[in-house]
């Protein structure tokens, strides 16, 4: 099997979350930003990443129906259960913020998918489209630090209570990584273990790192 995915994108992470607590033999494909013709040459037109390729060679997109299909396929499940309601609400609350938060940051860091300048350009066009000018979003960042350092505070109780792994942490922890790119944020310490945690099962990486 093989996943296509973005090395920042948030859904895309859902999937390698699935694929890393399950050791799956999954190989990976970046598609570069502003390429629009690998998509339409495997699934017949322009889709957003994740796009998984099943063994059986049929393509198959959404993250949650992509961790749903790859959960199933043998025990130990991962990803089942309800979503913890109260955290689907802080994701819902702080969404905005979230992306506000990162999308700048993203834009001006080390991801393969942005390695050339006309990809970085790509995805630079891409999300002002959506945000506006990322220059003065990024300059901007202050009263959304602040604003984000009380809400990390509300997120840690509903961490430290959320201890079977489920389908919530599926939802959580992509936000979570995410904002581990963000200077001048302060993670909590359940969040921070969490973080540290669920990042060393996934075999995924923080961000801290690349953090500004
Ligand atoms: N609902 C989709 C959302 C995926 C998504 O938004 N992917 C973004 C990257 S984070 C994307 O590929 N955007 C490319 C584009 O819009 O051209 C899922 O969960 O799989």
């Amino acid at each position: 099997m093989r996943l296509y995915i973005y090395e920042h994108c948030p859904f895309c992470l859902r999937t390698r979350m699935i694929a890393g607590f399950k050791n799956l033999p999954i190989q990976y494909s970046i598609i570069m930003e502003g390429d629009s013709e690998t998509p339409i040459h495997l699934v017949g037109k322009k889709v957003v990443v994740p796009i998984l390729q099943k063994s059986d060679g049929q393509y198959m997109t959404e993250s949650l129906d992509i961790v749903k299909y790859l959960d199933d396929l043998s025990p130990p499940y991962y990803a089942q259960g309800e979503v913890n309601t109260e955290i689907e609400a802080w994701i819902k609350k702080n969404s905005s913020l979230i992306f506000r938060l990162i999308v700048p940051r993203f834009t001006q860091s080390d991801f393969k998918e942005i390695s050339t300048p006309e990809a970085r350009q790509a995805f630079i066009e891409r999300e002002t489209a959506s945000f506006g000018d990322l220059k003065q979003l990024y300059e901007n960042s202050e009263p959304d630090i602040h604003a984000m350092n009380t809400s990390l505070t509300e997120i840690d109780s509903l961490i430290e209570h959320h201890e079977e792994m489920n389908i919530t942490d599926f939802m959580i922890f992509p936000w979570l990584r995410s904002l581990s790119i963000v200077e001048g944020l302060i993670f909590p310490s359940h969040t921070k273990r969490y973080m540290n945690r669920i990042a060393t099962a996934a075999k995924v990486n923080l961000l801290f790192d690349q953090a500004r």
